[in-house]
């Protein structure tokens, strides 16, 4: 890692903008700012600016304390043009900056004490959002809501140990540990935890979103119906059997949530070796997906040879090309579509979202194994506080989920999970 006196500047906007800005944090951030530009910024205030090389825009200058990263920051803004960036980078770089590390502004804001790592984990998964729900839920996070949930059971915990100690220490004074209090205590933290383990699977689709497999017989109507869902023709559709060989994967947007949609081989003997391989990846796509529609055709209902597709995923059968059926005629089993006219696909997207349990909720998978880490620690000390092991004891138990709390927040973080919580931000967070 390099050294956190440093400064460093990095674009902190995507390229292809009108407007670029650049971010210098560090003690030599308004020095090099002034040093490019050559005017003196105002600090707290914003001021129109010419840089050396050529191009202009606006410096904003933050003090120590009162900026993103805690340090003293300018922000300079040129055109988006790649050259103009990269020419005020490389001018900034010249008067004394350093390129910042992936997620280091918001690194230097932790170690400054300005987020905890929830609340990084909420700056990330904030420029990350692709809809709505993820977006209101990283906010949530960004905001300090898991954080502070989390420190106040945290802070519990260290009152148990306290009453502990002192009866251990000063029993004389204190008098003997009120046990059944101490067990209260505990089982009210242990249930918060729970519910917050509770929430953690409904979290999980809101953050990362549905995947869905697509499966069944070839000509079954599959990439017609993936391209009705993504309203393209992503997918090459043809009425000969075996059409599609790779799968496919796009991603779409329903009600707030992220449906990833894969497109797959039709499910048949394979004649060669290529759609030997797809129909391969076809059945690992559906190991791995949250939810398998089984596509038939309505007008030969599933049983035709369908029955070795089985997953065992949660499965919805899809009765496809429901506009050849008679009028009055019902497809036997599955939720009635036609691809072809779109006809059923917005209850089957209902029904798809209804399989699975999506919620609110601000545990990640960073989050879970600590949680699950501290429950069962927490399960020990309230065993042994009511088969009365010496007090000492259950302090100990009390000890270890403090700890895996105050990894969550980062109050007890060694440099190896800061590592990891920074490695996956990207340059300019
Ligand atoms: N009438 C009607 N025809 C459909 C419908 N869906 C698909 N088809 C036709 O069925 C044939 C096969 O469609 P595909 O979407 O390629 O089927 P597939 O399941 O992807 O087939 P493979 O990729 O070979 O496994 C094409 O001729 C489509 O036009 C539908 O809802 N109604
Ligand atoms: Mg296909």
């Amino acid at each position: 890692m390099h050294a956190l006196t440093d400064t460093i500047v990095a674009p902190i906007t995507a390229v292809g903008g009108a407007v670029a800005v650049l971010r210098l944090s560090g003690s030599n951030a308004w020095r090099i700012a002034q040093a490019v530009s050559g005017a003196t910024p105002i600090p707290g205030g914003a001021r129109y600016v010419r840089y050396r090389h050529g191009d202009d825009g606006i410096a904003t200058l933050f003090a120590k304390g009162r900026s993103y990263t805690g340090e003293e920051v300018a922000e300079i803004s040129c055109h988006g043009s790649a050259v103009s960036v990269r020419t005020l980078v490389e001018s900034c770089i010249g008067a004394g900056a350093r390129p910042a590390m992936p997620g280091e502004f918001t690194l230097r804001a932790f170690m400054n004490g300005r987020l905890d790592l929830t609340q990084a984990e909420g700056v990330r998964d904030t420029v990350e959002a692709l809809t709505g729900a993820q977006l209101r839920q990283a906010s949530l996070l960004r905001s300090g809501a898991l954080l502070r949930e989390i420190r106040a059971l945290r802070e519990r915990l260290i009152g148990s140990i306290a009453s502990i100690e002192a009866s251990v220490d000063f029993s004389d004074e204190v008098g003997e540990l009120d046990r059944e209090a101490l067990a209260t205590q505990v089982a009210v933290v242990e249930s918060e935890v729970a519910s917050l383990l509770g929430s953690a699977a409904g979290a999980r689709l809101v953050r990362e979103g549905l995947t869905v497999a697509i499966i069944g017989r070839p000509n079954a109507g599959k990439s017609s119906l993936f391209n009705r869902v993504l309203r393209s023709d992503r997918a090459i559709v043809t009425a000969q059997p075996g059409t599609t060989r790779d799968t496919l994967r796009e991603t779409i947007e329903h009600e707030g949530m992220a449906v990833t949609l894969l497109d797959t081989a039709g499910l048949r003997p394979a004649s060669d070796e290529v759609e030997r391989i797809g129909v391969a990846r076809s059945m690992e796509s559906a190991q791995g997906a949250d939810v398998v529609w089984h596509v038939f055709d309505a007008t030969q209902g599933p049983d035709g040879g369908d029955g070795d597709l089985a997953t065992q995923r949660p499965t919805i059968l899809v009765a496809n090309k429901s506009d050849l059926l008679a009028d009055g005629v019902r497809s036997k089993a599955g939720i009635p579509v036609s691809a072809l006219t779109g006809d059923g696909i917005p209850a089957l997207l209902r029904a798809t979202v209804g399989t699975v349990e999506s919620g609110p909720g601000l545990v990640n998978s960073r989050h879970r194994p600590l949680l699950e880490e501290a429950a069962l620690a927490l399960r020990d000390a309230s065993q042994g506080i009511a088969d009365g092991v010496p007090d000492d004891l259950a302090a100990v138990c009390l000890h270890s989920a403090v700890r895996c709390l105050g990894e969550i927040t980062g109050e007890a973080a060694s440099p190896d999970i800061l590592q990891r919580v920074f490695q996956d931000f990207c340059i300019g967070k």
